[in-house]
């Protein structure tokens, strides 16, 4: 859910189109025509749509509404109500005008309808226009969510997040841990290394923390200067612990020379963990004031250690 919108952009990826249609004669028209620009996938029931989706994220969907089994607009429904596919451009391809069936089609989420007999010249413009639509929203997204240095979520992104992974929590009466990660000595690092070797430190610092948390739920942010944050739901204190635990020794494996640390020769990090249950008194906003309280005692406790 959470990481997994932040996405990897390049230019040069090539787009996603999966076709939804029950008939493979419809599906074969439009093959042809996207076949060459785009990687093509197709589904030829919604239930197998929703599969492809969530496994291959396609860029764009063509999307058939009368199906037996699951509509069109089910289909549109479900996607659009989960984060990890609500960002997918959905064009409706529908055999008859219908005013009100278009109006519902463009309240579930689509961006646009095409109309049978397909005609190769307008569904060609219609759906590169729509892509590079896609292309540019999720450019802003990233833009806005991830931190530009490390590459992981950025604090915006982090504040987004946490209350609906505690929502999820709650809902599933599950705890949900928190845990604050800050670079030892870091200042120290920066004044014997110099800036540019201080930030290629902290990228590698957040991308072996990103490598311990590794679930799809999880989130690891950039939560400021040289501290991460890490949102672990369905994770009691002592997974929490064993997690932060495995970071400490991720960032010491990386063994990054830092002669000026008085406690090893190499950059360490420090972590607090807190742990919430779904109790009515819970706040995740109490929850982040203690995981940096105890981030806090382990700087204190020597460092290169977890408190929580
Ligand atoms: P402690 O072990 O107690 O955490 O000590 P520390 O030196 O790590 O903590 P302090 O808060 O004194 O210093 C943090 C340093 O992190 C100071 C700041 O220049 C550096 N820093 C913050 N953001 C960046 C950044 O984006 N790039 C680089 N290279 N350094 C940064
Ligand atoms: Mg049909
Ligand atoms: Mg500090
Ligand atoms: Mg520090
Ligand atoms: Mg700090």
């Amino acid at each position: 859910m959470l990481q997994a919108q932040i996405l990897d952009l390049t230019d040069d990826v090539k787009g996603k189109i999966l076709l939804v249609d029950d008939q493979p004669t419809n599906i074969k028209i439009l093959h042809q025509l996207f076949n060459q620009d785009f990687d093509m996938y197709m589904s030829t029931t919604g239930e197998q749509a929703l599969d492809v989706c969530k496994k291959v994220k396609p860029d764009v969907v063509l999307l058939d509404i009368e199906m037996p089994g699951m509509s069109g607009f089910e289909v549109c429904e479900i996607l659009k109500s989960d984060p990890q596919t609500a960002n997918t451009a959905i064009i409706f391809i529908t055999a008859h005008f219908d005013e009100e069936q278009e109006v519902k089609g463009f309240q579930l989420g689509a961006v646009d309808f095409i109309h049978k007999p397909i005609n190769s010249i307008i569904t060609t413009a219609r759906v590169q226009n729509q892509f590079l639509l896609k292309r540019h929203s999720d450019l802003l997204r990233a833009i806005a969510l991830q931190d530009s240095l490390t590459g992981v979520a950025n604090r915006r992104q982090f504040e987004r997040c946490l209350p609906d992974a505690w929502r999820h929590c709650i809902r599933h009466l599950q705890p949900m841990s928190l845990v604050m990660l800050d670079v030892d000595f870091f200042k120290r690092y920066n004044d014997k290394y110099g800036h540019q070797q201080g930030d290629d430190c902290l990228r590698l610092v957040a991308q072996a923390i990103s490598d311990v948390a590794g679930r799809p739920y999880d989130l690891v942010a950039r939560y400021g200067g040289e501290e991460f944050v890490c949102i672990l739901p369905d994770t009691n204190l002592d997974g929490a612990l064993s997690i932060a635990e495995k970071m400490i020794v991720a960032v010491q494996n990386l063994a990054i020379e830092h002669a000026d640390s008085t406690i090893s020769d190499s950059v360490t990090i420090s972590a607090g963990v807190s742990t919430l249950f779904p109790k009515l008194d819970s706040s995740w906003e109490h929850a982040l004031n203690e995981a940096d309280k105890q981030l806090y005692l382990a700087k204190k406790g020597g460092r290169n250690q977890v408190k929580g």
